[in-house]
């Protein structure tokens, strides 16, 4: 019987179990990638633990997420990471290098391999037929150790693609219309491996956004194979010599499939609230926007870089609009900077950011009040973007620039001929945003940098109170949330506890500590989203025991999984084994 990429993937790294759907595997890791939001924690986690050096044969530390160190609290953070990056074996990837997803796909991907991140987007680097997953910090920091990475052997389906996009439709159109299909709950416990001849007309940059958003839908990853698309990625970046091809067998068997003609597809928009909330953008059309962001992990490539350029060169941004580009990676913007891109893009108007995640995840270019924002970005969760009552869309590069020219809500098509973009023969940038390990130097500790809390063994019985009773969708956003204020805490789990369901309840942590301790009471996909490590450690350090969530949460895997699993064992502080033994 034939096999597909993703089980060739997983039996050449299991190292434990039986790769059939549903039993837990454990994998070994080739590949770790960590960032400055919970790889800090992680990296904790490893020290805690004791290990003497990270195994894994390439470990990358990224400062990314707030590389504008808004207070000494971040810097103590970034001076950490490159610490013990430096000690214990990994690169390490300057604030303003680029963000982990993007940065990782261009310098380090290799297909074939495996890689764990502490970030739930991390299954971007399935767009180079990688096994990339998201997962909570202490899975991470055990892959560090060299210890392999368990999870449920998720169930493979086929996404067959036919036909080739349309004008103005891009691969974002691609993922919001499966989105739209599927809703946030509609990859949990899967895996999407994509195929069929609608794959040869995606760039590498088109499947990287697919891959990266499929973490939307709750996906354990996404997997593309490796072929000539890859090759000439990786050799347009001088690393021909890591291509290697990948592929399914012709007779693969999968669990499911879904069929879907790219030529059928239009420019789609996702409504405020969630990425699934998705409607083609003639029915929004006209709605103002005070803001409009090209980037993100998502949409952060060249070729969105490229194409916005395209579309507003020579005009101008309308006066009522704020447009920001924020470049995925410094080898993007010193290449926009060699090909003229940013001289255009200046003189119409736009700001263009350090390479980081920024607003993305609410650091930086809040909203005003009631002010409605158009990103090409991946999630909209209330609030996410730093202000309570938000309203953030979401929808393609091309869309977002259209709008940036209007000062509404705009059809691409309405523009008339599509950008045409080509790509630089090489994107010849510079590797200076990286730092080698060599195993010396001091581990400097800022005082926001408190020890790990550990958990406790489960008990037989558990008698506590209900603290909070929850209903559907409760994002990790919702448990620990997002922003510039919260995010300086990352490695202090005292302080950023206290930010508990902030938004939803925010006498939580009062009562939590009152009570000593209790249990939290979800429905479906509790722990959806971001892989927050502190979504998990905060509610254990207030005293939560367990968290009662539907069977269909427990099983979203990756970096909700990781989340969620995490909260669900605080009670023994583990998050290795699915379904924990408390529930
Ligand atoms: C996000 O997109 O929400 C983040 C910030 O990248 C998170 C990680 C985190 O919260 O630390 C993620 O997606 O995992
Ligand atoms: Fe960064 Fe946003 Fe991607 Fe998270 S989703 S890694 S915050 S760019």
């Amino acid at each position: 019987m034939g096999r597909s990429l993703t089980r060739k993937l997983i039996e050449s790294h299991l190292v434990a179990g039986q790769a059939v759907a549903g039993e837990e595997i454990g994998l070994s890791v080739d590949q770790v990638l960590l960032t400055d939001t919970n790889g800090t924690m992680a990296w904790l986690q490893f020290e805690a633990l004791g290990f003497p050096r990270a195994v894994p044969g390439r470990v990358v530390s990224y400062a990314d997420h707030n590389v504008y160190q808004v207070d000494s609290r971040n810097s103590d953070d970034h001076r950490y990471l490159q610490a013990v990056s430096r000690r214990y074996g990994a690169v390490f990837s300057k604030p303003g290098n680029g963000i982990c997803h993007q940065v990782h796909m261009e310098s380090f991907a290799i297909p074939g391999q495996t890689l764990l991140g502490t970030d739930s987007h991390t299954p971007l680097c399935g767009a180079a037929g990688m096994l990339a997953i998201g997962a909570g910090g202490l899975d991470v920091a055990v892959a560090l150790g060299g210890g392999p990475y368990f999870f449920p052997m998720p169930a493979v389906t086929r996404v067959w693609l036919t036909g080739a996009l349309r004008p103005w439709v891009t691969a974002k159109d691609v993922i919001l219309e499966l989105l739209r299909r599927l809703t946030v709950r509609g990859g949990t416990g899967k895996i999407f491996e994509y195929g069929g001849p609608g794959l040869r007309s995606l760039l590498a940059a088109q499947r990287m956004t697919i891959a990266n958003m499929g973490a939307e839908l709750g996906l354990t990853t996404s997997v593309f194979p490796s072929d000539e698309v890859t090759r000439s990625f990786l050799t347009r970046l001088g690393r021909g010599e890591d291509w290697r091809p990948a592929a399914p067998d012709e007779d693969a068997t999968y669990d499911d499939q879904i069929e879907l003609d790219l030529s059928g597809l239009t420019p789609l928009v996702a409504l405020p609230g969630s990425p699934d909330r998705v409607v083609p953008v003639e029915e929004v059309a006209g709605t103002a926007v005070e803001q409009v962001m090209v980037g993100s992990c998502t949409n952060g490539s060249w070729h969105d870089m490229a194409s916005v350029t395209e579309i507003v060169r020579g005009r101008r941004v309308h006066p009522s609009v704020s447009f920001v580009l924020f470049p995925g990676s410094h080898k993007i913007l010193e290449t926009m900077a060699r090909e003229g891109l940013l001289a255009d893009l200046l003189a119409a108007g736009a700001t263009v950011s350090e390479s980081t995640c920024g607003s993305c995840a609410g650091i930086g270019h809040v909203p005003a009040s009631g002010a409605k924002s158009l990103r090409a970005f991946n999630r909209n969760f209330a609030g996410r973007s730093g202000v309570k009552d938000d309203a953030v869309y979401l929808c393609s590069s091309v869309v977002a620039a259209a709008s940036a020219l209007t000062g509404v809500i705009t059809d691409p098509r309405t523009l008339g001929a599509s950008p045409a973009v080509t790509l630089p023969p090489r994107f010849a940038a510079s590797t200076a945003g990286f730092v080698e390990p060599d195993g010396e130097g001091d581990i400097v500790r800022g005082p926001n940098i408190k020890p790990v809390p550990l958990g406790e063994p489960v008990a037989e019985t558990l008698d506590a109170p209900v603290l909070l009773k929850l209903g559907d969708k409760v994002s990790t956003d919702d448990i620990s949330p997002a922003g510039a204020a919260v995010l300086v805490f990352r490695s202090n789990v005292p302080a950023i506890a206290e930010f508990c369901f902030k938004y939803v309840d925010p006498e939580f942590p009062a009562r939590a500590k009152a009570a000593g301790r209790g249990i939290i009471v979800g429905g479906e996909t509790y722990g959806q989203g971001s892989s927050r490590e502190a979504a998990a450690v905060g509610p254990m350090f207030l005293g939560v025991r367990a968290v009662l969530a539907s069977r269909s949460s427990s099983t979203t895997p990756g970096r909700a999984r990781g989340s969620s699993a995490t909260i669900a064992c605080a009670c023994r502080g583990s998050a290795r084994r699915w379904p924990p033994a408390c529930l």
